[in-house]
């Protein structure tokens, strides 16, 4: 293990403390190996665990006279109506939602120094009290509020309760801005009703960005009408020669209005100038030789390119650019940049020249895979890096070279953050090029230690990629996703002082019921003391 684990500095034992505090009821410092855990009660079991956490005497209990109040008729109380809807199909309550009186639940936006995300939770005997500076800390601040309570409040038929929410105060806010998720959709297509159903898995955990990998080898998944055999054609298939499928601009935009209700930035991806095959074969004219290839419904990399030299490459690359960028309320647009094993390094970096002023003019910021360091990235870009542990110094130092001159970092390291990676031997989806990634490895590291020589303000936060060459169903999503994707939602939320696998291990386990109660089938790791099925 790296030994930044082994030394626990001061503050991060005055954390732990509180949160074992939490857990157990008792202060233990000084972790012991732990056998068996103690159940953690409700404040002690959150994820991701929050910066700070005082459990309280007496729990706040819901009940069918229990109203939900938000100032004003915004964005709060929206918050407050997705409340309300979590909560009234398993309490059966009412739960009416309203702007002044008395209430037992309070959505309180105020001027305290919360950030753009952070909130204080209070509850106690007379209500709950959420309190952020911004709607989207009152959303983060609900997340937390759900999992004070029991995890049969996920169900979506009505349930005895009682509905007690534990008493205490939680004040938290994120280590990280950037706390990503990515989708494949371009190797297997999934519908947007599939989407938004790993949106609200997402938001569960207080992840903020869904990257969305649009474009590859083997689909082209986003309608672009001034090139409409890109997603006509170059959509219709996927890996196995299933039939593929793409998103329309309307359902495109449900897919980010969705996101955003859940507080969620939609990151798209068009991968260039490699893994551009689908794009090839609908359009002989972008190959350099005139001839389309055929579609593709295999998992090599590596094969394919733009043609770097022809003017129509950038007349495609504007077009399919402006129109995403219109459809793209986000910040970023990713243009990959991976793999491009079948562009010369000088083509590479000419078409990253050519192509960053192009997402500039649209006024996105680029992100590209890290090999984007290799060229020249833009002001302002990010790169995310997608290495090992143990890939090669000469290739981590052009990254944190890159990161000293001001590009930002994502980090996605694959034999840790890729979900698509088998966790043992025996695990049937997946794959093992990066090797095997358990739930403990897949946790049990350091984001801003990650890559020493990269300023600490480089790193904007960590995101876990789902590719899916193996992944086709919403089980398959499931299982692949859960339970890793929790613990990289903590990398990227929970201050560094808080980590620890022993306390994690154990809150961890205490998710499964929820995962049960919400559908969500995961893969019961060795690794993490699960209660019984
Ligand atoms: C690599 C490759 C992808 C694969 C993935 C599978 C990156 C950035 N490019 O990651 O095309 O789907 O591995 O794990």
């Amino acid at each position: 293990m790296r030994s930044h684990h082994r030394t626990t500095p001061r503050t991060a034992r005055v954390l732990g403390t509180l949160l074992l505090v939490a857990a157990a009821g008792s202060v233990t410092v000084g972790a012991t190996p732990a056998a068996a855990p103690p159940a953690p009660t409700p404040l002690g079991r959150v994820v991701p665990a929050p910066a700070s956490v005082t459990p309280g005497a007496a729990p706040y209990r819901i009940t069918r006279s229990t109203v939900i109040r938000a100032d004003g008729s915004g964005a709060g109380r929206r918050v407050a109506e997705y409340l309300a809807h979590l909560l009234r199909p398993s309490t059966g309550y009412r739960l009416p939602v309203t702007s002044r009186g008395p209430a037992g639940i309070r959505l309180v936006l105020s001027h305290d120094p919360f950030g753009a995300e952070g909130y204080r939770l209070h509850s106690g005997r007379d209500g709950v009290t959420i309190t952020a500076a911004a709607p989207a800390g009152l959303f983060h601040g609900v997340q937390t509020l759900r999992q004070l309570l029991p995890a049969a409040v996920e169900k979506d038929t009505v349930r005895p309760g009682p509905w007690l929410v534990a008493g205490g105060t939680i004040t938290d806010r994120p280590r990280y801005a950037y706390r990503g998720a990515m989708l494949d959709v371009s190797r297997h297509f999934f519908t947007v009703a599939q989407v938004k159903r790993y949106i609200d898995q997402l938001a569960l955990y207080k992840i903020n960005e869904l990257h969305l990998h649009l474009s590859d080898d083997q689909g082209w998944r986003i309608a672009v009408d001034s090139w409409p055999r890109l997603a006509a054609y170059g959509g219709s298939t996927q890996v196995g020669g299933g039939k593929g499928g793409f998103y329309t601009k309307a359902q495109y935009r449900e897919i980010v209005r969705y996101a955003a209700s859940r507080y969620l930035e939609v990151v798209p991806e068009i991968d260039m100038p490699g893994h551009t095959n689908a794009a090839l074969a609908s359009y002989a004219g972008l190959n350099c030789d005139g001839a389309a290839p055929p579609l593709y419904t295999g998992t090599e990399v590596g094969f394919s390119s733009l043609c770097v030299g022809k003017r129509v490459t950038y007349d495609f690359a504007d077009d399919v650019i402006r129109e995403l960028a219109a459809l793209t309320p986000g910040r970023y647009l990713h243009i990959g940049g991976d793999e491009a094993h079948s562009t010369s390094h000088e083509d590479y970096v000419t078409f990253m020249d050519r192509v960053q002023p192009i997402v500039a003019k649209y006024g996105k910021t680029v992100i590209g895979w890290h090999q984007l360091t290799g060229a020249r990235p833009a002001r302002g870009a990010l790169a995310q890096y997608w290495g090992l542990d143990d890939t090669g110094a000469a290739e981590k130092a052009q990254v944190v070279r890159a990161a000293q001159h001001g590009t930002g970092l994502i980090l996605s390291p694959a034999d840790r953050m890729y979900l698509d990676m088998k966790y043992t031997e025996d695990t049937e989806l997946g794959q093992d090029w990066a090797g095997l990634v358990e739930v403990r490895r897949s946790y049990d590291w350091d984001p801003g230690a990650y890559l020493p020589g990269a300023p600490a303000s480089s790193v904007r936060g960590v995101e876990a990629p789902l590719w899916t060459e193996t992944v086709a169903t919403d089980a398959d999503i499931d299982y692949m996703a859960f339970p890793r994707l929790p613990g990289a939602a903590e990398l990227g939320w929970s201050p560094a002082a808080t980590h620890s696998w022993d306390a994690y291990k154990v809150r961890l386990a205490a998710q499964a019921p929820r995962w049960d109660a919400l559908g969500i089938t995961y893969y019961r790791s060795p690794q993490v003391p699960w209660p019984a099925p």
